[in-house]
């Protein structure tokens, strides 16, 4: 490790053991990083010093900012930070902020001084973060005002949060006009390569949120690898999307890959649907990030994308059924790129674009990373079997002091908890989350595929597939099912889609109970929450 840049040795010192840790791999050229990098001097000072400052960088709702605006804006947080609020580097900062030009601009004068940002979902309550501030120790926070409220009610239970700075606020105490005092110049902190800049949570469908740790380089090596060699943008792209910049899929998607390459990005804070569609209307969108079941929404509005600008669709989070692909290609002729990406390995590992994408498959290793689905014993079973994903590449685990490292990493091995098999050519087919894999009578069944079956049949809108306990059959298979408006739930509809699957997949697959609801509980990033369906759910045909 080289030298570090930390006066606030915390997120060093709280490293999982070297023993622990995943083996990184470097192999690529593009991955041959210099001992000192800042990433904020690569992707955002480095436009303007070679002469792009004046091209658009940002746009919000009445906002258009070009790489030298958002620098300006960086560079005087980054003088507050230092001057008013006393931040040394390897300090934790808090962030939070629906996706919005200064949530951007605080992200990166977080990276300027040095300081590590544990950026906060939106929708997050005092309790979930007051346990965010009380893991990372964090010292400082900038906060929306708007989600001024919950953060208050953390930070009066939180001794070790000692300064906020509200923005978006037109008070004289704000961010705003504190910044307004502070010069638009600011020499970048001269970090190690391997000094830690990002707390990213989990998003944590089970248990306490972990705290992942990702270095300098990390940011980098995500720029470097997927966006160049599967999204393949250009500096003219505009970027949008619909993941939170506190979830590494958005900040990578909306704002790290557009700034790597000189793109712009338009930060929304999105209602529904058809604000989506409008927007990608309005700004002239050329690249869409959000998640499958968004997609789904989206489909029956976006005709009037078909011939936009509209020109990648990029889908991760959870898996993209076929069912969904197809609808969505029907709507918009566009083929969506999927992509599996984790908190801990900060982005994509296995993608394919438009033209290799194969419907029902992620797709195949992305170049840095090398891929492999393992037995129980953590040796590779045979093509076309189902096994425990594993992955290896310039990024990967590294939880903050939390045992549940020695699961995650094992022999040097990222595995991410997801049931997948490897076909001849080198396709990776995701089935289910490890611990979703229903058992009944001895079959092992996903509850995606069985999703994927029930999401062709046009009476239905959206679908949950999990297994039960059985005292006869150990477990079955039961559908929680969202219909389209206007069709009937019973006993009737209920046999229908039965039939309907039967037909489709192996028989023994087919969900033995189905109940009907109104919508399905998703987390921020619309993930299904299963364990949910699993205490909500009870009985036999609803
Ligand atoms: C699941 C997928 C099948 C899978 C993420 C892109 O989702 C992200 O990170 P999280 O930590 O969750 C990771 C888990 O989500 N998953 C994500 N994408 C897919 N399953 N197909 C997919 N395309 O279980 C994985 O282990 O919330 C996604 C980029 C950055 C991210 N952090």
């Amino acid at each position: 490790m080289s030298y570090s840049a930390h006066v606030d040795t915390f997120t060093r010192d709280n490293l999982p053991p070297a023993e622990q840790q995943p083996e990184f791999l470097f192999d690529l050229p593009e991955l041959k990083f210099p001992e000192r990098m800042n990433c904020a001097t690569e992707l955002l000072d480095r436009h303007v010093a070679e002469g792009r400052g004046g091209r658009l960088c940002i746009q919000a709702p009445g906002l258009r900012w070009t790489y030298a605006d958002l620098q300006q804006h960086a560079n005087r947080i980054a003088n507050v930070l230092v001057n008013d609020l006393g931040v040394v580097p390897g300090n934790r900062v808090l962030l939070r902020a629906p996706n919005n030009p200064m949530m951007a601009a605080c992200w990166f004068a977080v990276m300027k001084v040095g300081a590590v940002a544990t950026a906060t979902m939106p929708l997050l309550r005092a309790k979930e973060l007051k346990h965010v501030i009380a893991k990372a120790r964090v010292s400082h926070a900038l906060c929306d005002l708007r989600l001024a409220e919950e953060l208050k009610l953390a930070a009066a239970e939180s001794p070790e949060l000692q300064h906020i700075l509200w923005f978006n606020d037109a008070s004289v105490d704000g961010l705003e006009a504190v910044m307004a005092k502070q010069s638009a110049e600011f020499r970048n902190v001269d970090t190690a390569r391997d000094d830690t800049c990002i707390l990213a949570f989990t998003s944590g469908t089970t248990g306490q949120p972990k705290a992942t740790m990702h270095f300098h380089r990390d940011v980098m090596a995500a720029c470097a690898c997927w966006p160049p060699h599967v999204l393949r943008a250009t500096p003219d792209d505009i970027f949008m999307g619909t993941p939170p910049l506190a979830f590494t899929f958005g900040l990578g998607g909306l704002l790290l890959f557009p700034l790597s390459i000189g793109a712009s990005t338009v930060l929304l804070e999105l209602g529904g649907p058809q604000d989506l569609v409008d927007a990608v209307l309005k700004y002239q969108a050329t690249i869409l990030f959000t998640a499958p079941t968004s997609y789904r929404a989206i489909a029956a509005i976006a005709g009037p994308l078909r011939g936009s600008t509209l020109r990648i669709c990029v889908s991760a989070g959870e898996a993209l059924p076929a069912a969904t692909r197809a609808l969505w290609k029907e709507a918009t002729g566009i083929e969506m790129i999927d992509g599996i990406g984790a908190t801990e390995l900060m982005h994509i590992f296995i993608s394919a674009d438009e033209a290799h994408a194969l419907p029902g498959a992620t797709g195949k290793v992305v170049p840095g990373y090398i891929a492999c689905v393992m037995d129980d014993d953590g040796k590779p079973v045979a093509v076309g079997q189902v096994g425990k994903l594993a992955v290896k590449g310039p990024t990967g685990c590294r939880y903050l002091a939390d045992e549940r490292q020695a699961k995650y990493v094992k022999d040097g091995w990222n595995y991410t908890g997801d049931a997948y098999s490897l076909d001849g050519d080198g396709y990776f087919h995701f089935h289910s989350r490890t611990d979703d894999m229903i058992i009944s009578a001895g079959y092992n069944i996903a509850g995606p595929e069985v999703e994927d079956a029930l999401l062709r049949h046009p009476k239905v809108a959206e679908c949950g597939v999990i297994g039960v306990p059985d005292s006869e059959r150990g477990q079955v298979v039961k559908a929680i099912v969202v219909l389209r408006p206007g069709n009937e739930p019973g006993p009737a509809t209920a046999k229908e889609l039965q039939d309907y699957v039967k037909q489709s997949i192996a028989p023994y697959k087919y969900p033995r109970q189905v109940e009907f609801v109104a919508s399905l509980p998703r987390t921020e990033t619309g993930k299904l929450q299963r364990f949910r369906l699993r205490q909500t759910t009870q009985g036999e045909n609803k």
